[in-house]
């Protein structure tokens, strides 16, 4: 193995290179290396000056997130060795490109001069890992950026690229070229006109310009907005504490770095970090598999879905062919993505120009013989199990051999799908979350027969059009909407029980969830989810409990389908939810029908419990039968599709924070209390052995 950093002579010129693939992140060796070169460079006096670059593809894109949760974790050897880089008597500069991120930005700035090339980005990504730059980057940037750009690139972790970082001085030229040469040219002429080493330690930060409230406004709008996110107090604090002499802000900023570092938030949103990346993964694929081409896709039914998840492909230059019944159905269903696309131009997201690029890559037709040149056919036409089987059993027929068949079902057996196509490897589901133009979760649904360079293929799709991809085998509901099951049969037993719609969502939202289970189903239609109940009863999926979502079915008896139809769960005033008498008239009614007990002590402790317990068992059994991967899988999923708060790090990993014998024990007290003749308080047995072991469900692996 190479040394990850090593100098050489070029000329005059001291050459640092750090080469630590993938991104050349800040890992102990790395750090430890940078002190040597530091200490190499001071002893030569021969050299004239010193050139920092990274090898490959990019410069440094910051702190190694692993050495994070090491218990010794210290910043002190980095930041000493970036203080000493600053000390040099002699120029020293950087040459950027890729990724200059994190502690690569604050190598950077460390140094005395940058150059970049124009593709290079910038940013302090670190307040999305629940941390602040812990190398002095809240020091060092606003003495260069001010700090009214310094606050909002910190607190919201946006990357700028070449052009901005040259305007904002960060950056101190720009040039085309390869990255070394345009560093040692950038070099060469600093020596050639004698430059002087220069401190930014050394300047102080001009609060010009800004009202004398900007860091209070700032801590306050940080400490409302943000309440769940302790890094965004942090970072006021730690940009304000530039205005000290800075020695002073160092201390500052050290402090509640390290109060960051070893936060819940921060530990669950570092988990997520990698939750991600894993994600993408597929064990057991040869190395060499190639993949399949996809250079135009077709998608069956220009409805909700059909047209956001067209929108996609024309996002990523894709051509896309929509194929609809009727040509009424299918000019709706082309308005509404103009619609979509008109609007965000309205909000200045996107140019004339792009939305007319998107719209041009986007065509629809009523015949479906036009499908026989695409690459991959998506189904998204209602969710009808005879209806999802012709238009398959086409698909078989109509589409070239090689081509990719997928089918965004919520909720049938893909691989009884699979089957009626006739070439049951080449199928695969693709199941997007609404607005599929948004959302960033796809749910890859891997079938008994998909063939291995059909899942790779899609994976590596998914990364095209920015999707969190997540694999799920066959199951009903897949990963989310089954984990969603349980979520939502607690909380229609609740309301039974006498919870209010607005206590139950209440509940879960103090914990951060983005929309409680009453308001997210008002939001994605009652007729939906109780249509989807009612099709698992026939089908035989259901317990024998006449119970069972019994709420859903009559308000869809009743016509009250949530937001669309005005009422639900509540009453919309706008979009406005309003309690509604009639939801705890009804549960009443169906409390008495159905012999359930009335209470009028149920506390957010008892709905909190209720409502999450039940997700992490179902999560475990989805474990233990293989149906997703890995732990973490589980949490992408609900993280990214079901609002569920990140800095929870999901379902999984809160089970963890609270204790495997914990939630083992509240299942047994549920089972106890509320009676389990339907299975419903049976505990997986993977959680169950875990607990007994002592072990965590995050770091399971499937034998
Ligand atoms: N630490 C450890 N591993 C990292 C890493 C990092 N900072 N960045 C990437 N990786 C791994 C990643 O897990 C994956 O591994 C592989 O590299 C490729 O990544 C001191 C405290 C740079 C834009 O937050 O945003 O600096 O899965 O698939 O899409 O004050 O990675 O292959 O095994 O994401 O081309 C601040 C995080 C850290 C940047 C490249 N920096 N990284 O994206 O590849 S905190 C960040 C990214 C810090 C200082 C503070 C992206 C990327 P594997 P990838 P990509
Ligand atoms: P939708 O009713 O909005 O659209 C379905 C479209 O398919 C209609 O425009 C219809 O005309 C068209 N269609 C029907 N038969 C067709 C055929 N033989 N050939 C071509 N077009 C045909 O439904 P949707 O909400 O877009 O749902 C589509 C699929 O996506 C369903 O399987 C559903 O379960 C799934 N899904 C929906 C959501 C959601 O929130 N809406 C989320 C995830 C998955």
């Amino acid at each position: 193995m190479t040394a990850p950093v090593t100098l050489t002579r070029h000329g005059d010129i001291a050459l640092l290179r750090i080469d630590n693939p993938p991104v050349n992140a800040l890992s102990p060796g790395v750090v430890a290396g940078l002190a040597s070169a530091v200490d190499a460079f001071e002893a030569d006096r021969s050299f004239k000056a010193l050139l920092v670059h990274g090898e490959g593809r990019t410069f440094v894109a910051g702190g190694d997130i692993n050495s994070f949760d090491d218990p010794h974790f210290s910043a002190k050897l980095y930041n000493g060795t970036l203080a000493r880089i600053e000390a040099l008597d002699r120029p020293v500069a950087a040459a950027l490109h890729g990724t200059v991120l994190g502690g690569g930005l604050e190598l950077a700035l460390a140094c005395h001069y940058r150059v970049s090339v124009p593709t290079a980005v910038f940013g302090f990504p670190e307040v999305k890992l629940g941390i602040l730059p812990g190398s002095l980057g809240t020091q060092r940037l606003p003495r260069v950026a001010g700090a009214e750009l310094t606050l909002d690139l910190i607190g919201t972790g946006r990357s700028i690229d070449a052009a901005a970082a040259l305007k904002a001085g960060i950056v101190d030229e720009v040039r085309e070229g390869e990255p070394l040469q345009v560093g040692l040219a950038f070099v060469e002429a600093l020596i050639a006109r004698s430059a002087p080493p220069r401190r930014l330690s050394e300047r102080s930060v001009s609060l010009e310009g800004l009202p004398a409230d900007f860091f209070d406004k700032a801590l306050d709008e940080a400490s409302r907005r943000k309440a769940f996110y302790p890094a965004a107090r942090n970072i006021v604090l730690a940009v304000q504490a530039s205005t000290l002499p800075f020695a002073e802000g160092e201390a500052v900023e050290a402090r509640l770095f390290e109060e960051l570092r070893t936060s819940p938030q921060s530990q669950a949103l570092r988990h997520l970090f990698f939750a991600e990346r894993q994600a993408s993964k597929i064990p057991g694929l040869p190395k060499d598999l190639s993949l399949r081409p996809v250079r135009s896709v077709g998608i069956v039914g220009a409805g909700t879905m059909g047209g956001g998840i067209a929108m996609n492909f024309a996002n990523a230059g894709i051509p896309t062919v929509l194929v609809e019944t009727s040509q009424e159905a299918l000019d709706r269903g082309l308005k509404a993505i103009r619609g979509n696309y008109e609007a965000s131009a309205a909000k200045g997201r996107l140019t004339t120009a792009q939305v007319a690029e998107r719209l041009g890559l986007l065509s629809g037709t009523l015949d479906d013989a036009s499908l026989a040149g695409c690459d991959l056919v998506i189904e998204a036409v209602f969710e009808n199990m005879d209806l999802k089987k012709q238009v398959c059993a086409r698909l078989g027929q109509v589409c070239k051999p090689g081509a990719i068949i997928a089918t965004n079902t919520s909720t049938l057996d893909v691989d009884v799908l699979a089957e009626a196509t006739g070439r049951p490897a080449d199928v695969v589901g693709t199941h997007f979350f609404s607005p599929a133009n948004v959302m960033r979760l796809l749910e890859v649904v891997r079938g008994a027969t998909t063939a291995p360079d059909v899942l790779a293929t899609v994976m590596q799709l998914a990364r095209t059009i920015k999707k969190i991809a997540v694999v799920s085998g066959v199951c009903y509901g897949f990963i989310g909407n089954r984990v969603a099951e349980v979520y939502m049969r607690e909380a229609e037993f609740l309301m039974m029980e006498g919870a209010s719609p607005a206590e139950i969502d209440g509940a879960v939202e103090a914990l951060g969830m983005a929309m409680g289970p009453c308001r997210m189903l008002d939001m994605a239609g009652i007729d939906v989810g109780a249509k989807t109940v009612i099709e698992y009863g026939k089908a035989g999926g259901l317990p024998p409990d006449d119970s069972y979502r019994a709420v859903v079915r009559r308000m869809f008896e009743l016509g009250r389908f949530g937001q669309k139809t005005g009422v639900g769960y509540y009453r919309y005033d706008g979009r406005k939810p309003v309690t509604d008498p009639e939801t705890a008239r009804v549960a009443e009614e169906l409390a008495k029908a159905h012999g359930i007990a009335r209470r009028s002590d149920i506390g957010a402790q008892e709905i909190v419990e209720r409502l999450l317990v039940p997700m992490i068992n179902e999560g475990a059994k989805i474990l233990e039968e293989g149906i997703a991967y890995r732990p973490g899988d589980i949490d992408m999923v609900w993280t990214s599709g079901y609002g569920f708060p990140d800095h929870r790090g999901g379902p999984i990993f809160m089970a963890d924070q609270i204790g495997l014998p914990v939630v083992a024990e509240r299942i047994a007290h549920y089972a106890s209390v509320r009676g389990n003749p339907y299975g419903y308080w049976t505990a997986s047995s993977l959680l169950t052995d875990l607990a007994s072991q002592g072990r965590k469900l995050s770091d399971w692996t499937a034998a």
